[in-house]
């Protein structure tokens, strides 16, 4: 068989059209690739929902690949385990209630499950703003990653979700537009944001947990930003508090959602 470089083009170009194009009304829209955003993507389309994940960086992931200081391995606790196991990614027990994991295999898995059970991911691309109606988050302004990083004068484009999912880490950065933006509290004691605190592995990973949820009509917080927002502690490298928290932000979601 003979390969035409046009059709190539044609159909790369066809389809990724096609993908986005399918992606512009969902019920969910996750903002952030890393453990907290997958684990979330991957259970929302586990139940059938539509659901897109909007990652900045070639590559999803987030802080996971690099583990501890770029040790590749992720600590994660008994609470997690099981999701660990549901993936299929080995883990060994370190101490009682201690598990660790091969960084790579489980953003890896993590990746493949969240792709293969149908959620859309789309990186290179950054959420730059929200659409607000009816004192509500109803969508998101997204713009490639290498307009951002240039610095380019393009205009975005917009989508529409029912839930908006901010898992964009320590940097919480649709909860800090909604902040500058938007002019409504945010459901924080202060109506602000409240901020990271320094490490406390324990507090933090509890708090985690605790911290996944709607944090501004629509837009339920996950992971890090979680406790950014709702001003809670950093764990480092212990990962089950991302992988659960990703968890219940779908398990929200999907009871919202009816
Ligand atoms: C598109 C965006 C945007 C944007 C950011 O940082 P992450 O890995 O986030 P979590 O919460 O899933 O996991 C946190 C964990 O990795 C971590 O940092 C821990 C446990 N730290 C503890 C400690 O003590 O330091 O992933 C967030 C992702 C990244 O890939 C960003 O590129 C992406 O979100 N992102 N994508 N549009 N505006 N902002």
């Amino acid at each position: 068989m003979s390969l035409d470089e046009v059709t190539i083009s044609r159909a790369i170009i066809a389809r990724y059209s096609n993908k986005l194009t399918d992606n512009l009304k969902l019920d969910a829209a996750v903002v952030g690739g890393g453990p907290a955003g997958l684990v979330c993507a991957w259970r929302l389309a586990l139940k059938g929902r539509k659901v897109a994940l909007f990652e900045r960086k070639l590559s999803v992931g987030g802080g996971m690949w690099g583990g501890g200081m770029m040790f590749n391995e992720i600590v994660v606790q008994a609470e997690a385990k099981p999701i660990l196991d549901e993936l299929g990614v080995p883990s060994v027990e370190f101490e009682p209630g201690y598990f660790t994991a091969d960084a790579v295999t489980c953003m890896s898995t993590l990746t493949s499950k969240a792709c293969l059970a149908g959620a859309a991911v789309f990186n290179l691309i950054s959420v730059e703003d929200v659409m607000v109606r009816e004192d509500r988050v109803t969508g998101l302004v997204i713009n490639w990653s290498a307009v951002e990083m240039g610095g380019l004068h393009v205009d975005p484009l917009v989508l529409a979700a029912s839930w908006v999912v901010e898992a964009t880490g320590h940097a919480t950065e649709v909860m800090a537009v909604i902040q500058r933006k938007v002019d409504q509290k945010l459901l924080t004691p202060s109506g602000r944001l409240e901020g990271e605190r320094s490490m406390w592995a324990e507090r933090a990973e509890t708090d985690t947990l605790k911290n996944t949820k709607e944090a501004f009509p629509g837009v339920i917080v996950a992971g890090m930003s979680a406790n950014a927002t709702f001003g809670s502690y950093r764990m480092g490298p212990v990962f089950g508090g991302m992988l659960l928290s990703g968890e219940k932000a779908a398990r929200i979601i999907d009871e919202r959602l009816g």
